[in-house]
């Protein structure tokens, strides 16, 4: 079966979103996300000028060697440009391979392991009766577990606490510059602790929490975090500092017994080498649509399962429909499933991405229709055409560019 056509569509129904769809002799056509935030047209390109040529011709059931020639092949390896891309590609073909078995991607992957998917919503307020009643929100769509975020006295904006649009997403911040958020790190470690100890007095000690520290910290101001969260049990700390330096979470490790997520901004498996097998952290974060696809992230569940790591993929609104359903599907078949995190889209989203994936009581199942299960509808893609959009930039009191 032979790839004859691959093209690429931009479109933003809320938020922009990059998609390839493949199409072979067959007449069997594939779905992969190529979405990344903010920098979106860098991957289009990356496609339309330097991978869709190669695909033309090539057999379409041939995904493991595609994605080695497609990484190896360009000599230039990783980054987010190139993985996204990459990613792609796999996703629609793994999503082409099901649709000619006539099964679900699922049951490619070795069937089912859990009969549905739990997952984690967002609560945030810009303050504390706020984020309270955000977690009942959450609560009364049937969230088993919740991540918290709130905003920090003195500051103006903070990472997860968003203006919303009426289906209750956040709304990016378009036009040509990015939006500049102010940060301040003791002000913020004063406050969390305090967040989690009412979090916890109003709702008790079942409900699983997370929180987001979006690669703020140093080593040391995130073990002093871990240790003051600690009474209150949460499920994870995630992105606790900027983990490029593996090694940094040795220290973390050593003072804090709070469960570490970490992997949303990581392409490959060597992002996660010394993290995993020192067993530095206890869910590995990726996204199917920027590891390079569905090949590599089983790839790295497999690995990371061997020292008892579990699965945590990142499910923002940023991650299409597309990108969605690849991850459900792969949250169903491997063994090492902890939580996916799950954000949903506008309606208008949902219309643009037709999906068989469904979300009841807090819990995801990736449907029966066969491949991954999602129909673009170009027409209305093309009524939505890209809008210019960042995400924030972050600096300090004294204007010091901070992590985001
Ligand atoms: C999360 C993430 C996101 C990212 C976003 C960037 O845990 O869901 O931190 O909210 O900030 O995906 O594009
Ligand atoms: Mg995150």
């Amino acid at each position: 079966m032979k790839i004859v056509d691959a093209k690429v569509v931009v479109t933003s129904p809320g938020r922009n979103f990059v998609t390839l769809k493949v199409t072979t002799d067959e007449g069997l056509t594939g779905l992969g996300d190529a979405t990344l935030n903010g920098r979106e047209l860098a991957v289009v390109s990356y496609l339309e000028d330097h991978v869709v040529p190669l695909l033309i011709g090539l057999d379409a059931h041939r995904i493991e060697d595609t994605w080695q020639s497609l990484y190896r092949g360009a000599y230039w390896r990783r980054g987010p440009v190139t993985m996204a891309a990459i990613a792609a590609v796999d996703v629609a073909l793994w999503d082409i391979k099901a649709k000619a078995a006539g099964l679900p991607l699922y049951q490619l992957l070795g069937g089912a392991s859990r009969d549905r998917i739990r997952t984690y919503g967002h609560a945030e307020g810009r303050d504390l009766p706020e984020l309270l009643d955000s977690v009942r929100a959450r609560l009364s769509q049937g969230f088993p577990a919740i991540r918290i975020q709130t905003g920090i006295p003195g500051l103006t904006s903070v990472y997860g606490v968003h203006t919303t649009d009426t289906d209750d997403k956040p709304v990016p911040h378009q036009g040509a510059k990015p939006l500049v958020e102010d940060w301040d790190t003791e002000a913020y470690l004063r406050h969390i602790p305090r967040v989690f100890e009412a979090v916890r007095a109003e709702f008790g000690p079942e409900l699983a929490l997370l929180h987001d520290a979006h690669h703020r910290l140093t080593p040391i101001q995130a073990a002093r975090l871990g240790q003051e969260l600690e009474p209150y049990r949460p499920f994870w700390l995630e992105d606790c500092t900027p983990a490029e330096n593996q090694e940094a979470l040795r220290l973390v490790r050593r003072h804090t017994s709070v469960p570490l997520a970490i992997g949303e901004v990581f392409n490959t498996v060597h992002d996660y080498q010394t993290l995993i097998t020192e067993q530095l952290i206890d869910y590995v974060r990726s996204a199917v649509t920027h590891f390079g696809g569905v090949t590599p992230l089983r790839k790295l569940f497999d690995f990371a399962a061997q020292y008892q790591i579990k699965s945590g993929i990142h499910g923002p609104e940023d991650i299409s429909p597309v990108g969605m359903a690849a991850a459900v599907h792969l949250d169903l078949a491997v063994h090492n499933f902890g939580i996916q995190e799950h954000s949903g889209h506008n309606a208008l989203t949902r219309e643009v991405f037709r999906h068989a994936y469904t979300f009841t009581d807090g819990h995801l199942h990736p449907g029966e229709a066969a491949g991954i299960g999602v129909e673009l509808d170009e027409d209305l893609a093309a009524a939505h055409p890209y809008r210019q959009a960042y995400l924030p930039v972050n600096r300090l009191h004294d204007g010091t560019v901070h992590d985001w």
